[in-house]
């Protein structure tokens, strides 16, 4: 028997520490790691239901081959390897190298995944992707206004005296936040949650205030509005640091609390309480969440909320500050910068970047000169996860040939003609960053890959041989096949760090070097004025937009002018839940006692309006497509909402993403997944 350290890899803000107990060459026990502070309490259940997943025996361990009666069946790896190469020999003679689709989703985290791109390169090309499903409309509103994407060390919340969680359900998406808002509350501070939900978050508030979805830019324009009115603000911070206070002023002058609270359908009260609060109370910590994000109008939202942070000085102090994504662990992969995620403006000839996350489906469709032949899909299961999944299946189901690398039969893999067997966090080594917590960690391979399973730099390795690629070439852009092999890859990128060596993370979590406690406590700011930039000048020229944050109605707000306000009128929200990552996990038994089904729910109000009782079964739609689902009477729910979890399956008759359209937020190549109407009848 033996503990190691090693960390959990999936896209989840806690990105946790673990210790993990391993005999006969078995995963036994797993445990959280002392030495993360921010993830020391405790390992979540998709955690610990790791025991399970390695082990299911769901779990894909051999190549299979999709036959023509729809059905999967092993072949040995040589004759996978075989039959993918040949298919790539043909599409890069005929129409060329960029007919194959290279996608990759957020399935783990790692250095090594950069490997695969090596490859496409080295293959002569490929056609990817650029925008991303999560987060960017937040972090491009983030970038235009502070320079830099980063915050506070987690525990640093401690300290806070105001909490808003403003459109962020941390109980369920970021459980060990919630242990620093509770030293807080017990230490006297005030928690204000602001969602359309009554969440678990809220449970800890003493206000929650419940806006209409995609209105939360009113809302803060009426809050700022208040505090410029009555003198809540910090003129001295403003004078050091702010460009663009005047202008602002002016447009929250146009925002009266009266406006703000029509406009968001709150109370006027709301709006006057929680000026109040943010006006008096010191030190605040916003907490925006990515929910909110997902609105067309959601980058200019987001600006009219950081700039209540700004005005009231709010920014680089202890307790105070902007929690929305920390990017000070991204120090080797691309993603430190968020311009990263946009189509580049000088393609290379190599790679086509020429499909957006946001419009998968339709994208793909569209490719020409060459058209898509071929797709490859690597730790991403974009059937149930882009939007409009009718449109991504038949995008996927006009190419001639798809390989699919996962761990189980997704929705996605079910689409291919090749799936391949993919590794689990304990079966190669990898170093990773996280986007909240300030800590670089070391995911250590504990046991051998079962089955036939073999890790994706292996296949691409196999792969590259095959092909002929030159062996230098291999050698350096491919690492492998040796565990050794891989540490020495792995050490090379570690090397410009002389904190982080393999031994050191062996041992446990490593602060990421320069890592800030406070972030922006020197009061520099990387924007093109070197000031928090209330006016960005670069939101017009980059994005088309107002160089001031504003509010505007959502592509689909039932408000809109010219939309027929009666056919479609619930605004169909679809956030994330306790118990899975998106699309993983709720395969397995320990999650399915927790939920077996997906269900939707609705406000009473909105419920007898459609003669719907708690259980019946019901039909959500529009013109892209419908759900039928069971039906739950949610008395905390803001009426004119439906609510269904992402992340089941097409498959178990839960993905939400059949109704959702494709189409990118106002800022950042995001998918604005909220922006959807439908209506709700019985079934
Ligand atoms: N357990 C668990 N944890 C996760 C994940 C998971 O799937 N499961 N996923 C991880 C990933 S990849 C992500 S992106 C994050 C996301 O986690 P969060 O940042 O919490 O984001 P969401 O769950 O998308 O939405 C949060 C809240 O926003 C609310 N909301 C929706 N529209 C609006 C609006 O217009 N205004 C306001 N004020 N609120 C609104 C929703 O009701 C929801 O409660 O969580 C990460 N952590
Ligand atoms: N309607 C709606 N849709 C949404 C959202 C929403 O709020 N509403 N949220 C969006 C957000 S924030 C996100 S981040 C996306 C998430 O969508 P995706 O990025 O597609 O992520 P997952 O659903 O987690 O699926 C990841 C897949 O990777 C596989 N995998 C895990 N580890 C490995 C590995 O090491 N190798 C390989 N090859 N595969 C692996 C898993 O088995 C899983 O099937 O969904 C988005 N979709
Ligand atoms: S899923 Fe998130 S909370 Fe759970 S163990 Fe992994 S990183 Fe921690
Ligand atoms: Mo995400």
């Amino acid at each position: 028997m033996a503990i190691y350290t090693t960390a959990c890899p999936r896209n989840c803000y806690s990105t946790c520490g673990l210790r993990v107990e391993v005999a006969d060459g078995r995963i036994r026990r797993i445990e959280p790691h002392p030495d993360n502070r921010a993830t020391a309490n405790g390992v979540c259940l998709k955690g610990l239901s790791y025991l399970e997943r390695v082990y299911s025996p769901d779990r894909i361990l051999q190549p299979m081959r999709r036959g023509g009666d729809g059905r999967f069946t092993q072949i040995p790896w040589d004759d996978a390897l075989d039959l993918i190469a040949a298919r790539l020999r043909r599409y890069h003679a005929d129409p060329g190298p960029q007919s194959v689709f290279y996608y990759t989703g957020s399935g783990t985290k790692g250095l090594l995944n950069g490997v695969g791109m090596n490859f496409w390169r080295r293959f002569g090309g490929c056609t990817t992707t650029y925008g991303d499903l999560c987060w960017p409309a937040g972090l491009e509103a983030t970038r235009l206004t502070l320079g830099e994407v980063k915050h506070n060390a987690p525990w640093d919340l401690a300290n806070a005296r105001l909490i808003v969680m403003w459109g962020k359900n941390a109980a369920e998406t970021n459980v060990h936040q919630m242990a620093h808002v509770d030293e807080a509350l017990a230490a006297g501070a005030r928690l204000v949650v602001i969602d359309p939900r009554r969440t678990e978050t809220a449970e800890r508030a003493e206000l929650l205030i419940q806006p209409r979805p995609g209105a939360d830019g009113a809302l803060a324009l009426g809050v700022a509005h208040l505090l410029i009115r009555n003198g809540w603000i910090d003129r001295p911070f403003i004078d050091a640091h702010v460009l663009g206070f005047d202008a602002f002023a002016e447009r929250a002058a146009l925002w009266p609390p009266e406006r703000a609270a029509a406009t968001a359908d709150v109370p006027v009260a709301a709006v006057h309480r929680l000026a109040e609060l943010m006006g008096t109370v010191r030190p605040v910590t916003v907490s925006p969440g990515f929910g909110m994000q997902r609105y067309t109008n959601s980058g200019q939202t987001m600006r009219a909320m950081l700039a209540l942070l700004a005005i009231t000085g709010q920014i680089g102090r202890p307790g105070a500050g902007w929690m929305y994504a920390n990017l000070q662990t991204q120090i080797f992969s691309p993603v430190r910068d968020p311009l990263d995620f946009y189509p580049p403006e000088q393609p290379d000839g190599v790679v086509r970047v020429g499909v957006s996350t946001a419009r998968l489906g339709p994208d793909m469709l569209a490719q020409s000169d060459p058209p898509l032949r071929m797709a490859w899909v690597e730790r991403g299961n974009p059937i149930p996860q882009n939007p409009e999944t009718h449109s991504v299946l038949k995008a996927f189901r006009a190419l001639e040939f798809r390989v699919v690398v996962e761990e189980f039969l997704t929705d996605t893999a079910r689409e291919a003609d090749l799936v391949l067997p993919a590794k689990t966090l304990f079966e190669q080594t990898d170093v990773i960053g996280a986007y909240w917590h300030p800590y670089i960690q070391l995911r250590q391979k504990l046991i051998e890959p079962p089955g036939e399973v073999k890790p994706e730099t292996e296949i691409y390795r196999l792969l590259a041989h095959r092909l002929g690629f030159p062996a230098e070439a291999i050698a350096a852009e491919i690492p492998g096949p040796a565990d050794a092999d891989i540490e020495r890859w792995l050490a090379q990128r570690l090397a410009p760090f002389p904190e982080l060596t393999l031994e050191h993370l062996r041992e446990g979590p490593v602060l990421a070097p320069g890592a800030e406690a406070v972030a922006y406590a020197d009061g520099r700011f990387a924007t093109p004025s070197g000031r928090i930039e209330l006016y960005s000048e670069e939101a017009r020229t980059r994005w088309g937009l107002d160089p001031l944050p504003d509010h505007t109605e959502p592509a689909e707000s039932p408000r809109r002018a010219g939309l027929e306000p009666t056919r479609y009128p619930l605004q169909f929200l679809t956030p994330n839940t306790k118990n899975r990552i998106h699309s993983q996990f709720n395969n397995l038994n320990v999650i399915r006692q927790f939920s077996d089904r997906p269900q939707a729910w609705l406000s009473p109000l909105d419920a007898r309006a459609r003669g719907v009782a708690d259980g019946d079964r019901v039909r959500i739609f529009n013109d892209r497509g419908e759900l039928r689902i069971e039906a739950r009477i949610d008395f905390s729910l803001r009426a004119g909402c439906v609510v269904v979890t992402n992340g089941w399956w097409l498959s178990e008759g839960g993905a939400v993403n059949v109704t959702s359209h494709a189409r990118e937020t106002d800022m950042g190549f995001g998918a604005a997944f909220h922006d959807n109407l439908v209506e709700v009848e019985r079934a």
